[in-house]
């Protein structure tokens, strides 16, 4: 149907006004004041649903430790446990940062996600250094390194991580093209000229795993998963693994997500989708930023704008809406984590540019945002 028909304005209308009520409800029952504690332990909250987890670097640990103690189940490393920043030189391995995250883990009987074998950024430049696209001794030499460092890593952390992004944002966003290739900064499509390094990804850390005795379980991450026809290649991915006698038992919809960015009915659609195709489902790297107005074809960027009352009680209402959907879908999802704890240190800040977001529960300075009320009290 052509979307300036008069069925099509009137259907737009018609959401128009279900997504204004749905927020009219929303705030109504957001009559919930800030007493200005956060008494409800946010995983106790959902301990029969999923666990919740937040990804941290060190300096968490003691920043906001008492948070992360009180209401995390789970943590995941949002740099240190990436190629580059763990394996920085052929042979030399960095764990100082991800053992810090792993013993605190550990300490608070906490569980990990090992975040990430295989991405295409923060990847050590030796790693690629000297190889040529499509020479077999150097494909070789690629998958021994890949193969040491799945090894290396599931060896010493096995104990504390129950699932391994094994790769991580190999679907590229491109019309007509499915995997993401060295023109959208793959350098693992361009050594290999295909995306056979996915298959050895998860055969290397399939068989890590079983040379363990390890039950932790394999997923593909990604951002944009909502998006059907992203989704559509995701799961072709997933098919051809299995094709080819692998294991992968779930998919990470990442969850950088907006106010109004994607619809429920999109992540619905999603969730359904990927539990129908056998799969689980974690919502790995949540936060929802208050800008909407990005225009990233033109890459004209929102000014910065202060976080109003108005834009709290919005988020508020978005987190609830999300978290009801969750629950109502908690036999499919395993994990929600989000990708910070505190709106003072969030990746968001500095991306697409320089600029204060305030896309998690904590404010800047530690204390819990309506968002936080907002879904422990219902
Ligand atoms: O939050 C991470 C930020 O500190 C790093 O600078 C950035 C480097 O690219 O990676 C961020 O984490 C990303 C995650 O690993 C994968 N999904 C997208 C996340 C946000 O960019």
């Amino acid at each position: 149907m052509n979307s300036n028909s008069p069925r099509a304005s009137s259907k737009g209308i018609i959401l128009i006004l279900a997504f204004m009520l749905i927020n009219l409800y929303g705030c109504r029952q957001l009559e919930i004041k800030k007493t200005g504690t956060a008494d409800v332990s946010l995983y106790k909250k959902y301990e029969s649903y999923f666990s919740v987890g937040a990804a941290v670097a060190p300096k968490h640990l003691s920043s906001v430790a008492d948070i992360l103690e009180f209401h995390f189940n789970r943590l995941a490393a949002e740099n240190d446990m990436k190629f580059g920043p763990i394996h920085p030189a052929a042979g030399r391995y960095s764990f100082s940062n991800a053992d810090a995250i792993a013993n605190f883990a550990r300490n608070n009987s906490m569980t990990m996600t090992g975040h990430t074998f295989v991405w295409h950024r923060q990847q050590p430049s030796w790693l690629f250094s000297g190889l040529s696209p499509g020479n077999t001794r150097d494909i070789e030499t690629l998958k021994n390194q890949l193969k040491n460092h799945i090894e290396t890593l599931v060896n010493r952390y096995d104990d504390v991580v129950d699932n391994w992004d094994v790769v991580n944002e190999a679907i590229s966003d491109t019309g007509g093209k499915t995997y993401r290739d060295g023109s959208e900064g793959s350098e693992w499509y361009r050594i290999f000229q295909s995306e056979e390094y996915i298959y050895w990804a998860f055969k290397y850390s399939q068989d890590a795993l079983a040379a363990k005795g390890s039950n932790a379980k394999l997923y593909y991450n990604d951002y944009n998963v909502t998006v059907p026809s992203k989704l559509n290649k995701i799961l072709s991915m997933v098919q051809w693994l299995r094709s080819r006698g692998l294991r992968i038992d779930g998919i990470g919809l990442q969850g950088h997500w907006k106010l109004d960015w994607p619809t429920l009915s999109d992540i619905r659609s999603a969730i359904n989708k990927i539990s129908t195709a056998g799969l689980e489902v974690k919502i790995s790297e949540l936060d929802i930023s208050i800008y909407t107005n990005d225009d990233w074809s033109t890459h004209a960027w929102e000014a910065e704008k202060a976080f109003t009352e108005q834009l709290e009680t919005q988020q508020a209402v978005r987190y609830r809406e999300l978290f009801m959907l969750f629950k109502a879908n908690s036999g499919r999802i395993t994990s929600v984590t989000f990708w910070g704890v505190s709106d003072d240190a969030t990746w968001l800040d500095y991306h697409p540019k320089r600029r204060n977001d305030y896309p998690l529960l904590f404010d800047d300075r530690h204390k819990p945002k309506l968002a936080y009320y907002a879904i422990t009290d219902f």
